[in-house]
């Protein structure tokens, strides 16, 4: 009780300080140790993914996303420019989503990010500080002490029960998590900021009126036979349950590879944000999936001619995917982290090259 009303006033009497650059450690670590002050449990079996457990079948269930707000005017999150921070690692196909879209939409400028570290061990994924062996990692610029992801989270919420995953979407001026699904945030970033953008980025969309069922449907059996499919198939812990993630898996690229027979994009002849969704999966399909997670009925480069050059149109001709995608975050960040599918961490040399030339 005293503890939620001190809260409260703390959070009025924090200075606005939205689309500052200089960081304020010692209110933010105030504010940390005050929201935390009656948190003293043990989150490991939160943080540590080789803690993981899966159903008493042996398959892996996705839990769902805590936080499901959005960006809009006279919400409590309203748009603008630089108020808001993405948290991402190259390496999370989910995250990678976010990427995608906010530099297809020109959101470069409203909405800088942060990209974490490969290695996320046993307290989840690290921040550069609390990782200085791999250089291509950002600090928090709004936490500069924070080690790690979860400290973004039990500073929006003590009790916070989750994994503490990313993509996670930041609003700096009431110093919470707004989003940390990545379908919402791809949606998110299609509409909210619109009025604020060039004319020409203001216009693209990714889930365009029209084609919005059709964009649904193919969603609905991709997320979960294709980009959940390979995480079922890679975290099973019994035949049944891989066999029963690894036939709908390819099952379905069978179908993607009818689909995108003479075509560069999924649903009519635009980019969607089903494009945007089945790439970062098929990007890591033949560097990691394949071996790491016993994905191997086929890899995309031999297996699926239509969809590798859907792919390799994507990765080379648009910069919001190449600049996206960064496959030694990939290839270290699974092979490394996930110890109960790899315990000696030796990351897997090929394929050479990870995509070929158009
Ligand atoms: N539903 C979430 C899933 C995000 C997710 O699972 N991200 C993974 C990385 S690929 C993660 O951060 N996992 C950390 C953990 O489970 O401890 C989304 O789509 O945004």
């Amino acid at each position: 009780m005293y503890g939620s009303r001190l809260l409260k006033l703390i959070n009025h009497s924090k200075p606005l300080n939205v689309g500052g650059s200089s960081p304020r450690p010692s209110s933010h670590l105030l504010l940390y140790r005050i929201r935390t002050m009656t948190s003293t449990r043990d989150v490991s079996g939160q943080s540590d993914i080789s803690k993981l457990k899966t159903d008493s079948d042996g398959s892996f269930k996705r839990s769902p996303s805590s936080f499901r707000n959005f960006i809009k005017n006279d919400g409590k999150f309203p748009p603008e420019k630089g108020r808001y921070h993405l948290y991402v690692s190259y390496s999370c196909p989910w995250a990678t989503r976010t990427l995608i879209a906010r530099k297809l939409k020109g959101l470069e400028d409203f909405i800088p990010f942060s990209a974490v570290s490969p290695h996320m061990g046993a307290q989840g994924w690290p921040f550069k500080n609390a990782d200085p062996s791999w250089a291509d990692a950002d600090n928090d610029p709004e936490h500069p002490n924070f080690q790690h992801v979860k400290d973004l989270y039990l500073l929006a919420d003590p009790n916070y029960g989750g994994r503490f995953t990313v993509p996670v979407l930041w609003d700096k001026k009431l110093d919470t998590v707004v989003n940390n699904e990545s379908s919402e945030i791809i949606r998110i970033f299609n509409t909210a900021f619109n009025h604020l953008l060039p004319a020409d980025k203001g216009a693209i969309d990714i889930y365009p009126e029209a084609h919005r069922q059709e964009i649904d449907s193919i969603n609905e059996w991709v997320y979960d036979t294709v980009n959940n499919g390979v995480y079922k198939s890679g975290f099973a812990q019994s035949q049944s349950a891989y066999e029963n993630a690894v036939y709908p898996l390819f099952k379905s690229l069978d179908r993607l590879e009818e689909m995108l027979k003479g075509k560069d994009y999924l649903v009519g002849d635009t980019l969607t944000e089903a494009d945007i969704r089945l790439f970062v999966t098929t990007i890591r399909f033949d560097p990691v999936y394949v071996g790491h997670f016993k994905c191997n009925l086929r890899d995309i480069r031999h297996g699926y001619p239509n969809i590798y050059l859907w792919m390799r149109k994507l990765y080379w001709n648009n910069d919001a995917f190449r600049l996206s995608t960064k496959f030694d975050h990939i290839k270290e960040h699974y092979y490394w982290s996930q110890t109960m599918v790899n315990p000696s961490r030796v990351v897997a040399a090929g394929p050479v090259p990870d995509i070929e030339p158009l």
